[in-house]
């Protein structure tokens, strides 16, 4: 089929999911030249087949509250492709999570993972469970009854889950001693454990500052640097948090977070003992980022996202969607010279055409936020070799990965004939990697 007709299959195969549509879509309209120079890809079905997950598995979550009630989510593991590795991603727990949202995060994952150059395959999972506002015990009773079915699907030569927004250290030690407890292992069936028991060093860090050392490598090709630059960030989650360590340790000023209720303007910038204040309110108390202006007697507005404040340069590191056509204009009537997707597909369409058509350096989630999968491999391997590395060793195979693929996704654009394009250049060179595998596997 054509790339237009598997698109049109998947809208009609797949009714209602429109974030993975829009996924889909992206990947596939970028990858036309490819196609054009490769028949065999087209006469194997390669992508007839991509846009199919491999394996869909769909659970009910059953646990109990601190009053005693029975509470029901779904549960979900969607294995999207092996053929470069053992299934990976994260586990999303947010009430907003339905079948396309974990479809069009696992399809992204695909091609960010072939990007790492580690050998992971694509999958993702998670539940509309909503562990804001709940207790720990509760928490920890749902992770408990969420692992007493995924056990039986993963595995550290099969899938190897992850954290993603609503799961974070305390999540993952919950799944993992279920895990152990049910299958008397120790094994590295999930990363971003405590660094107690087998995590690693820079996993906490790894999204946040591979987006930053991202930035760095699009902002070299014009011969700048993100020193001095004033920059906005979007969420005060785990990514948001360490991608403002980042841009602060190089220079940077960092003027904005948000929530799903708001946006702090520091002008003064977000860093110190007012980082250290962010970590202590979203990691410990679980607070709102309102707080933070309370405390600091900033602005803060309502309902709002950051794109409306002046920067040079944009890190949106919250959600899907989170940047639309119309904040996209803003950020460049602003002034924005980069746009770095920590969050993954948080750019609307309308946005990524306008970002590129104005010349703006725009690095797609799945190459600038792949430094979070590829210290996750990292993980995995010390826990396959039975070391850990140091603070210092693992940052800098996260550099080392983050240019490398700064340097795939730029000659691919490059060879294709659209140069500085890192859309097309991150799509093209994580695609030819899984449908060269998948060629050379039949009919897998
Ligand atoms: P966290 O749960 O730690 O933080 C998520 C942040 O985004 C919070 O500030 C949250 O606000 C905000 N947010 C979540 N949903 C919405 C929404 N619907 N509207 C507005 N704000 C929202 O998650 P992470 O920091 O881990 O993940 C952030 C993004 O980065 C996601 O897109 C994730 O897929 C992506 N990512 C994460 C990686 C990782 O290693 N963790 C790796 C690669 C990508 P609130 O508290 O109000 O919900
Ligand atoms: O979107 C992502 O890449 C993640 N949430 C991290 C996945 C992982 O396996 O570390």
């Amino acid at each position: 089929m054509s790339v237009e007709n598997v698109i049109r299959s998947v809208i009609e195969k797949n009714p209602g999911e429109r974030e993975f549509h829009q996924a889909v879509r992206e990947v596939l309209e970028s990858i036309e030249p490819v196609m054009k120079k490769h028949p065999e890809f087209e006469k194997a079905k390669i992508l007839d087949r991509i846009v199919v997950p491999e394996r869909e598995i769909y659970f009910r979550v059953v646990w109990e509250d601190d009053r005693g009630e029975i509470q029901v989510n779904n549960g979900m593991r969607i294995q999207f492709n092996s053929a470069i590795g053992p299934y990976k991603g994260g586990l999303r727990f947010h009430p907003s999570v339905y079948r396309g949202i974990i479809k069009f995060l696992g399809f992204e994952q695909i091609f960010k993972n072939a990007l790492t150059t580690l050998p992971m395959g694509g999958g993702k999972g998670g539940s509309d469970f909503d562990p804001k506002g709940k207790s720990d015990a509760e928490v920890r009773r749902f992770c408990v009854s969420f692992m007493n079915e995924l056990y039986r699907h993963i595995g550290p030569n099969t899938d190897v889950p992850a954290g993603d927004i609503g799961v974070g250290g305390r999540e993952i030690g919950y799944l993992y001693g279920q895990y152990r407890r049910i299958t008397n292992r120790f094994e590295s069936v999930l990363t971003g454990k405590g660094m107690n028991w087998g995590g690693s060093l820079v996993r906490p860090e790894a999204t946040g500052y591979g987006a930053v050392y991202f930035t760095e490598e699009m902002l070299k090709t014009k011969k700048e640097t993100i020193k001095g630059k004033t920059v906005a960030v979007s969420g005060s989650g785990n990514v948001a948090q360490y991608a403002v360590q980042k841009a602060n340790q190089l220079g940077a000023k960092v003027v904005t977070l948000s929530d799903s209720n708001g946006t702090v303007y520091d002008p003064d910038g977000i860093s110190g003992t007012k980082w250290d204040f962010v970590m202590d309110l979203k990691n410990v108390k679980r607070g709102r980022i309102s707080e933070y202006a309370d405390k600091f007697g900033v602005d803060y507005c309502e309902g709002e996202r950051p794109w409306k404040f002046e920067c040079e340069i944009a890190l949106p590191c919250a959600t899907q969607n989170e940047i639309s056509a119309k904040d996209a204009k803003m950020l460049i009537d602003n002034g924005v010279i980069a746009v770095a997707e920590g969050a993954n597909m948080p750019t609307e369409p309308g946005g990524v055409d306008l970002f590129i058509e104005n010349g703006v350096l725009f690095g797609p989630g799945k190459a600038a936020n792949a430094g979070g999968v590829a210290t996750s491999g990292l993980e995995m391997c010390q826990n396959h070799i039975g070391m850990s590395w140091s603070f210092e060793e693992t940052d800098r195979h996260l550099h080392n990965i983050m240019v490398n693929i700064h340097k795939q996704a730029a000659a691919a654009a490059e060879k294709y004939g659209h140069k500085g394009n890192y859309v097309i250049g991150a799509n093209i060179a994580g695609f030819l990697k899984i449908a060269n595998a998948m060629l050379d596997q039949g009919q897998s």
